[in-house]
């Protein structure tokens, strides 16, 4: 369904879509899979490596396809950093979950896939400096909210979340204190938002970005609790303990184009710049 909403994309994006393709070109990387198989990094000379990334599927403004090819500001970002920094990378869009768990098991060597930099999650993985400032709050169907105006409000209420993300376990965290009735766990973010549409879950946990972007693309939906919880930088990763050089070169990079402002332009053309982190 989100390619649905995508289908109303305005011309503008539709030229950021081409010019994103253009810098995957230009880096030596884009070989997007919709259904990968991470393996490690390979050397394919003697002096040249192809670090394995990993990233969500579908998570729009961050990565979403777009005529056949993956879009965002992750893919836009990691692209122009590894330009700068000279490195070559393949991408494979597994989902989040499978995404990190591909790296903490020595599968991929990085990820990039609006991942929060939590406490929990430092015990697995080491993290780039924050690239973003994101957190989560509630999505409903349009017309759906009647009087919801804070969590109390779904006491009893089915809510959907991605698995393993800042949204499942605030979800579980908040469960009994809110009353929910059911933290229902979803691989992926299009099942997700199916679901919220034809009533299997009543409402869904996700970063807001993502829910507001659903929103601008003509998605019929609403954001009826003003307040964003678990707020947080996002952060490129890399397994505990390794490729620290990747992560050198990610965060050599990230200064770079937010010295010469093309983060800031990467920002503005998915609007936004809200999140921008300095
Ligand atoms: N922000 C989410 C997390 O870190 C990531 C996602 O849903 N792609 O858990």
């Amino acid at each position: 369904m989100f390619k649905k909403a995508f289908a109303t994309l305005s011309a503008l994006t539709l030229i950021v879509g081409l010019s994103a393709c253009s810098n995957e070109t230009d880096s030596g990387s884009g070989t997007d899979s919709a259904s990968p198989e991470p393996s490690s990094s390979t050397d394919t000379s003697a002096a040249e490596t192809v670090y394995k990334i990993t990233s969500d599927s579908v998570y729009a403004p961050f990565e979403f396809e777009e005529s056949g090819s993956y879009v965002g500001i992750d893919i836009e970002i990691l692209a122009k950093i590894a330009e700068i920094e000279g490195f070559k990378y393949e991408m494979t869009n597994p989902g989040f979950d499978a995404a990190i768990q591909a790296v903490a098991a020595g599968q991929a060597d990085g990820v990039i896939a609006g991942m929060s930099i939590t406490e929990p999650r430092k015990d697995t993985y080491d993290f780039s400096d924050p690239y973003y400032n994101a957190g989560i709050t509630i999505g409903m169907k349009k017309g759906s909210e009647g009087s919801v105006t804070a969590y109390g409000d779904l006491k009893d209420k089915k809510i959907g979340a991605k698995i393993a993300t800042t949204s499942e376990s605030w979800c579980e965290e908040n469960k009994a204190t809110y009353g929910f009735a059911e933290c229902v766990g979803f691989e992926d973010g299009v099942p997700m938002y199916d679901s919220l549409e034809n009533g299997g879950i009543d409402a869904l946990l996700d970063d807001s970005p993502i829910i507001g972007y659903a929103i601008s693309q003509g998605r019929e939906l609403v954001m009826p609790i003003d307040s964003i919880e678990a707020v947080a930088g996002l952060g490129f990763a890399v397994k505990r303990g390794e490729n620290a050089d990747l992560l050198t070169k990610f965060n050599s990079g990230l200064a770079k184009i937010k010295a010469d402002g093309s983060y800031l332009e990467i920002l503005k053309k998915y609007n936004a710049e809200s999140g921008a982190v300095d």
